[in-house]
């Protein structure tokens, strides 16, 4: 059963989302994918939303870009944590997506990853259950020693 929900406003996002995806692959950790507008969709953006503790998500990732209000709709309706992806786009860069996802007004948080930053988002949700799930937990910290290692390896081989 999915434990993380994905959302996103279009499927021009997939490939920003699949980042997050391939992240949770790594971890084996169970997710689903959703394509739905808040705005050409808002009745299924709401079940989807309102359904979603029911169906056994513990954590939603949601991205979307331009006047991005999917990830605080979709958290208006669930207290599941909503962690938000403001997606790159042609006109603004994605500072238009990022300032409509981190400006949420007090009372509904929406927790707000960098542009594009989906496979952050991943990693956050991922801490998020490592809290109770000490499999997770142990992955987390081996990912962290790896990255470390890497930069070392990276710094050894440049003072050779
Ligand atoms: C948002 O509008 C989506 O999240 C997407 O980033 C953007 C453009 O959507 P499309 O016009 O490509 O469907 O709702």
């Amino acid at each position: 059963m999915a434990r993380i929900g994905i959302i996103m406003g279009s499927d021009s996002d997939l490939p920003i989302m699949k980042d997050a995806c391939d992240i949770l692959d790594e971890f084996q950790v169970d997710y689903d994918v959703t394509v739905c507008s808040a705005h050409r969709l808002p009745h299924e953006t709401a079940e989807y939303a309102t359904g979603a503790e029911d169906r056994g998500l513990e954590v939603i990732i949601a991205g979307a870009g331009g006047a991005a209000h999917l990830p605080g709709v979709i958290a208006a309706f669930t207290i599941l944590p909503v962690i938000g992806v403001p997606i790159k786009t042609s006109t603004l860069s994605g500072i238009d997506s990022l300032y409509s996802i981190v400006q949420m007004p007090k009372g509904i948080p929406v927790a707000t990853v960098a542009i594009n930053g989906s496979a952050n988002a991943a990693l956050l949700a991922l801490e998020m259950l490592a809290l109770k799930d000490t499999d997770i937990k142990n992955q987390l910290l081996k990912y962290r020693q790896k990255m470390s290692a890497e930069v070392l390896q990276k710094d050894q081989l440049l003072k050779e």
